[in-house]
């Protein structure tokens, strides 16, 4: 079988996705998710110009030997273009290989090492009382993992939290916002959030938590500390990762399990988090890592580790890629769990799949290959229109990590 054409998909269904669309001379095709929340056209023209001449003529089944040509034959490795624009042909592959050999790509990942993927939901509101009663709504949904997010008493907004009555969608058209940020603010209130939150609900459910990047090592380890009497599923993102060994005196102080990792690209920024022991949760996804071949290399290595994979699943990672994960999610044996973020109406139109909820997990479906499409006409509907992340200061004005 031989690559004829490649070309790459981009609508803006409700927000922006980047697709690449992979065809064969034996009539399969496949797709892989390249969007970069922000940057998107930054990797559709890394895909265009550098990456589909290259593919073309090649087998579709040898995803080792292509991944390492696009990742050592560019000479320039890593970063998050480079990688989502790998993941994007890999997904692609082994997406032609699943409806190739008519099997679902998991099958070719090891095969079933669970029933379902157990996912979870995010849960947030502008005081306790609605964060509460958000959770309890998730729970009647048959969600058993919960992610609680709450506005701060001082602050007119913050991460995880919809600014007016709609799903949370952190990238804005326009130019990107500006958030005020307080990690004093925050320390004290979050505490005391989920001492509220478990004392409504129980022990019973999964409670998870995402700092998104914006403590210091020990203000993450004076937080964890306080979370313990709560028994968090994890405490996400507590510090920025560049510095690896910043996660040390996190684990030095605290017992709360801590998961971080959606914003790497590759093994090499969290080897030394994995071989140390310093986390419990990769969060790595197939789109901004390199796609299957990459990710399940990773969570083997986890795996000598204790360490479990938690795939980044937000909005900004199409259809594809939550294919991919579950597909992913249900074959390796250190799976830990999977973030849920339903799509719009809208995104699910435009990428018709096979993959369900039922009873707090997800399914990947039984369909040849990863089970997802691309209605190519009805994507047309929708121009690619700029977005940009909001970008966060502290109180006094100074940029701060989002
Ligand atoms: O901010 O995907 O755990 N989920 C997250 C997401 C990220 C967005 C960034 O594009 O942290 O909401
Ligand atoms: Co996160």
């Amino acid at each position: 079988m031989k690559i004829t054409r490649a070309w790459v998909n981009i609508c803006s269904p409700g927000r922006n996705f980047v697709t690449l669309k992979v065809e064969t001379d034996e009539g399969f095709y496949g797709l892989g998710d390249a969007t970069l929340n922000g940057r998107e056209m930054a990797v559709a023209s890394y895909l265009t110009e550098h990456v589909v001449p290259c593919i073309i003529g090649r087998d579709p089944f040898q995803t080792e030997d292509i991944w390492q040509y696009l990742y050592r034959g560019a000479y320039w490795r890593r970063g998050p273009v480079t990688m989502a624009a790998i993941a994007a042909v890999d997904v692609a592959l082994w997406d032609i290989k699943g409806k190739a050999l008519q099997t679902p790509v998991y099958n070719l990942l090891g095969g079933k090492s669970r029933e379902g993927v157990l996912v979870y939901a995010h849960a947030h509101g502008n005081s306790t009382e609605e964060v509460i009663a958000d959770v309890q709504k998730h729970m009647e949904m048959g969600y058993l993992a919960v992610r609680a997010q709450s506005a701060i008493p001082g602050l007119d907004s913050t991460y995880g939290v919809p600014k007016k009555a709609q799903p949370y969608e952190p990238a804005e058209r326009g130019l990107p916002s500006e958030s005020r940020w307080s990690s004093e603010l925050y320390l004290r209130h979050t505490p005391r959030l989920f001492e509220k939150l478990r004392a409504a609900i129980g022990e019973d459910v999964h409670l998870l938590h995402d700092v998104h990047h914006r403590l210091t090592p020990i203000e993450a380890a004076r937080l964890g500390k306080e979370l313990e009497p709560f028994h968090l599923f994890w405490m996400e993102d507590p510090v920025p990762a560049e510095l690896q060994e910043g996660f040390k005196i996190i684990r030095e102080h605290t017992t709360t399990p801590v998961a971080t990792g959606e914003v790497f690209h590759s093994i090499w920024d969290a080897h030394d988090l994995i071989r140390n022991q310093w986390i419990d949760y990769i969060r790595m996804s197939v789109v901004h890592s390199g796609g299957l071949t990459h990710l399940k290399k990773v969570a083997d290595f986890a795996s000598l580790y204790h360490v479990r994979t938690g795939c980044h699943g937000a909005t900004d990672l199409s259809p594809v890629t939550m294919a991919a994960a579950l597909h992913f999610g249900i074959a390796v044996h250190n799976f830990g769990i999977q973030e849920h973020m339903p799509h719009s109406a809208e995104t699910n139109a435009v990428f018709p799949h096979a993959y369900s909820f039922k009873a707090g997990y997800m399914y990947p479906g039984d369909a040849p290959g990863l089970g997802v499409d691309l209605d190519e006409s009805l994507a047309k509907k929708y121009p690619y229109q700029r977005a940009y992340l909001p970008i966060n200061r502290r109180l006094d004005g100074t940029l701060t990590d989002w």
